[in-house]
């Protein structure tokens, strides 16, 4: 990855959260229904993958800015057979992962997906996944509020998405 690139890359995740960030310009809009903007979806990255990959992992930190708990029940890609939500453990020293359901965010709270912790894992890439360089996905809460983002795909290397929080 050359440098340039690699900070386009950088630049472009950036830009989506900048762009994910819910904005209260509007009070009216602001009132009553917390559920649209009850989760925030911040740093999301797909780890590159070599041609030969069935699934690709990607990663997140979502936080709940709501007051109640909210509950991630669904992550879907147009551009893989289906995501499901991973979590990686330690059995006898051999790393393992299983499939979660659901994934609860305590009101307040964050919830981060990292590498050997919680992950998405994308299954079954179309045709063009794993040379795209951003990925869509959508989150569905249990609320029946999804958000859609496209995703920077990054290569070993590449600067990971950055914590910024502007509203602290
Ligand atoms: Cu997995």
């Amino acid at each position: 990855m050359s440098g340039p690139s690699t900070l386009l890359r950088a630049f472009a995740v950036i830009s989506l959260f900048v762009f994910a960030i819910p904005t209260n310009a509007d009070p009216a809009k602001h009132t009553h229904d917390m559920s649209d903007d009850a989760v925030m979806i911040m740093a999301p990255w797909v780890r590159a993958a070599p041609p030969t990959a069935r699934v690709m992992a990607g990663y997140v930190t979502l936080h709940n800015q709501s007051d109640q708990l909210q509950r991630l029940t669904r992550v879907s890609s147009p551009m893989f057979e289906r995501v499901e939500i991973h979590e990686s453990y330690l059995e006898g020293g051999v790393s393992k992962m299983r499939a979660l359901s659901t994934i609860d965010i305590p009101a307040g709270e964050m919830v981060t997906f990292e590498p050997n912790g919680l992950h998405l894992m994308l299954i079954g890439p179309t045709v063009g996944a794993k040379s795209a360089s951003h990925i869509e996905m959508t989150f569905t809460f249990e609320t029946g509020h999804t958000k859609t983002l496209d995703v920077g795909v990054l290569n070993r290397g590449d600067a990971m998405p950055t914590m910024q929080h502007p509203n602290h």
